[in-house]
């Protein structure tokens, strides 16, 4: 029998500014550090990206014919503080203004997040939230939203803290491309969610009207062999590095027992510290109720294997299936031979890792209010046939974790919405504009857009809150 969804329920696309927005020097926008970091390690550069800074009203209008109720897009911190503090930049505000207006003329909720991965290259270059200074001129930035786009009534602090650490300090494949440095990874995470704490008791002490929280993805951990310890610990400490570490600091406002020893064993063997200030616990306690939502993106989940040797990751760029490595000294080794299928850069796919996820917030963090699916999608490298695309993979992929995210409905899991990634194609970080995953096919030539069959499925899926 068909599974179905609630009435209410937000059927959404996701974006983010630098990855659909294109115009990155245009009226008066700032530089951030993935524009030079693209140029020099990658084949292509966020221009044009989908052109959104232009193209918003195309997108909107599509979303409102498919029948779409909200979608997901970011302010680029540098449209409004081009050094990301100082001197506002009107015609950024003012672009906003418009975006938002467009967005509710077409009966479409904007859900805004503020840090979408890309802090201005200023503090970028002094140590992003590595150093402290950048905590202030976050809350400063979102203090300023707040209060200058009261239309906004759904309000996301971060997306993805945890990828943002494993990026930049880990893999090496974000701004500045350090590896295998966990103490700063975990120092990244815990600064991170210190301006989230301190942005939200903002939000909330001055009685704005609306909603805020935090986006986190949340891949399961799963060890190769549940019979073996040493695997269980593995996936534990993957684990606590990827999605522990941050439902505590959000949701308990503390770092719990089991997380801060993980820790201490994963610096213990890698070497480095990292630092927690009283006034930060002060910070994450006085925020972990004030959180209206939580946001989850989720894609795969990864089997960890025991393991005895020196870190070593090898990024699956182009998306040459078989071509990843990750392995992290101290912690754990994934396995990527189970029998599990896998997109063509190596995410495994595994709706039931949403299912354990949700019910494990569920268990683990009975407090949260709610929660919606920020993200979840299938990268392919679509080929435009006839003006569209037959993306059944992507209706597969999607259908199977809505009903999934219904499994955890009627289990009890508070889940209020869903958005696609992406709305339109747009270029991924570390794999450029080869891997699609939009219900509207782009051209970035001609910035063309063509629906693909996904569209239509979502459209129906939308209007009738039928899982088919
Ligand atoms: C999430 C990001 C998105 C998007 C998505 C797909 O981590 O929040 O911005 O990029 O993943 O990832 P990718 O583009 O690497 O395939």
């Amino acid at each position: 029998m068909s599974k179905r969804l609630p009435e209410d329920f937000i059927f959404g696309g996701a974006t983010a500014a630098y990855q659909a927005e294109g115009a990155t020097h245009t009226d008066g926008k700032g530089p951030v550090a993935w524009d030079k970091f693209l140029e020099d390690n990658y084949w292509y550069t966020a221009e044009p990206a989908s052109d959104f800074y232009h193209q918003y009203p195309v997108d909107l209008a599509l979303a409102e014919e498919f029948n779409l109720n909200g979608i997901r897009l970011s302010i680029a911190w540098s449209r409004i503080f081009p050094r990301g503090f100082g001197q506002v930049n009107q015609k950024g505000v003012d672009f906003y203004h418009a975006l938002f207006k467009e967005c509710l003329k077409r009966h479409i909720q904007p859900f805004v997040t503020l840090h979408h991965f890309d802090t201005p290259e200023e503090l970028h270059a002094k140590g992003d939230f590595l150093n402290r200074e950048t905590i202030d001129h976050f809350v400063d930035y979102a203090a300023f939203c707040f209060k200058e786009f009261p239309e906004v009534k759904y309000w996301t602090s971060f997306n993805e803290i945890g990828p943002i650490g494993e990026g930049q300090y880990l893999i090496g494949k974000f701004p500045p491309g350090i590896k295998y440095d966990l103490a700063k990874v975990f120092q990244s995470h815990h600064n991170m969610m210190v301006a989230h704490a301190r942005a939200v008791k903002i939000f909330k002490d001055a009685g704005y009207p609306g909603e805020i929280g935090i986006v986190h993805a949340l891949p399961s951990k799963y060890p190769f062999d549940k019979n073996n310890p040493a695997d269980c610990r593995a996936a534990e400490l993957e684990d606590i590095i990827h999605n522990k570490f941050l439902l505590d600091a959000s949701l308990l406002g503390r770092y719990s027992q089991e997380t801060l020893e993980g820790v201490e064993e994963i610096l213990l063997a890698n070497g480095g510290e990292m630092t927690i200030l009283e006034a930060d616990l002060s910070d994450l306690e006085a925020a972990k109720d004030l959180n209206d939502f939580l946001g989850i993106n989720y894609y795969m989940s990864d089997w960890i294997r025991a393991f005895d040797g020196e870190s070593q990751i090898g990024h699956n760029d182009k998306g040459e299936k078989g071509d990843s490595k990750y392995q992290i000294k101290g912690v754990g080794q994934r396995e990527f031979e189970v029998d599990v299928p896998r997109t063509d850069w190596d995410w495994m796919i595994y709706p039931q890792g949403l299912y354990d996820q949700l019910m494990r917030i569920k268990k683990d963090y009975p407090d949260y209010k709610k929660i919606y699916i920020t993200e979840n999608g299938l990268g392919y490298k679509d080929k435009l046939v006839e003006e569209t695309v037959m993306d059944d993979a992507r209706i597969d992929y999607v259908r199977q974790h809505l009903e999934v995210v219904s499994d955890a409905i009627r289990d009890g899991v508070n889940v209020k919405g869903y958005f696609i990634w992406s709305l339109m194609d747009v270029f991924s970080w570390s794999n450029g504009y080869e891997k699609r995953y939009g219900l509207f096919y782009v051209d970035f030539e001609t910035q063309k857009r063509y629906p693909k069959k996904s569209a239509y499925w979502y459209k129906e899926l939308a209007t009738n809150k039928i899982i088919q």
